[in-house]
């Protein structure tokens, strides 16, 4: 359990994130606000406490030992960039180069920027690619772990559902796959498109297992990635998560999946976040 000074301190690295991605997306006049929003504590906790990271990257002593993250769903780099940029990858300053010609964060994360394993953009592949990652570290007992964010509308590709039977197949221990559990997706609400409930069922029938927790709750991320860090089979973590989360005419609003503010929606945002 995190103490009350850690949970504050994670708290305001959250709200940082959040107004990194309004700045971002402004500044760059597109971009995916909704769904970074969403992730912005999940991965908050996951890489300033529970991953261990490499962010002299290729030169990093860690390097090989880092613990792998793989950002399934690629259209939250804002999210991604903003975290990249607090634990040390690069410097705040080039994230205002979010999206523009010639810079390393593009509108869709791709190894050319430190900290990015892999290129994903395109929705059902992070959780095949993790399950080989996992793999090849287990061939080399090495012991890092695999960390894999998906979207739930994302969940509705077919090859996810392959990557599951391959993650129990494989008994991998090492991989730990965290869903947004938003309910949105890009034009309305997942279980109105293509229905994912019972979802906690369907992962354990396919021998994973689930943990379910409040995705904005700091301390219930923490707790479920390191019980799930534990555990002998390989975990799903569903975070039960709010699109726009942090803006109140942002939350809940499909609209707000992948557009930018004007300069009054801008202002408005950042007022409520700081
Ligand atoms: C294969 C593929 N099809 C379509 C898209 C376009 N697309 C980008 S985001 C998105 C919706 C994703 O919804 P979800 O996974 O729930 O993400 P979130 O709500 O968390 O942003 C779609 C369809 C894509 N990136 N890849």
């Amino acid at each position: 359990m995190l103490s009350e000074i850690e949970v504050e301190e994670l708290k305001k690295l959250a709200k940082e994130n959040r107004q990194n991605i309004i700045k971002m997306v402004h500044n760059a006049s597109s971009g995916h606000i909704g769904g970074s929003l969403s992730s912005a504590d999940i991965l908050t906790v996951l890489f300033h406490k529970c991953m261990k990271n490499a962010p002299k990257w290729h030169e990093d002593e860690n390097f090989e030992k880092r613990d792998r993250f793989i950002l399934s769903k690629g259209h939250v780099s804002p999210a991604y960039y903003s975290v990249l940029s607090q634990v040390g990858y690069f410097d705040k300053e080039e994230l205002l180069t979010f999206r523009k010609f010639g810079s390393r964060l593009q509108g869709h994360p791709m190894p050319e920027c430190p900290g990015v394993e892999v290129a994903t953009g395109s929705l059902g592949q992070g959780l095949s690619i993790a399950c080989g990652v996992a793999i090849s570290l287990k061939l080399d007992k090495n012991p890092a772990n695999v960390f894999v964010l998906l979207g739930d509308g994302e969940l509705q590709e077919g090859n996810v559902w392959e990557g599951f039977m391959n993650g129990a197949q494989h008994n991998l221990d090492n991989l730990i796959a965290i869903i947004d559990r938003n309910n949105l997706q890009i034009d309305g609400c997942t279980e109105k498109i293509k229905a994912l409930n019972p979802l906690d069922k369907k992962l354990k029938a396919f021998n994973w297992d689930v943990i379910e927790i409040d995705g904005h709750d700091i301390n219930a991320i923490y707790e479920a990635i390191e019980n799930a860090k534990q555990n002998s089979k390989p975990t799903a973590i569903i975070a039960n998560t709010i699109k726009g989360k942090g803006v109140s005419f942002m939350e809940n609003n499909a609209g707000w999946h992948g557009k930018a503010t004007n300069d009054e929606e801008f202002k408005k945002a950042m007022e409520e976040l700081a």
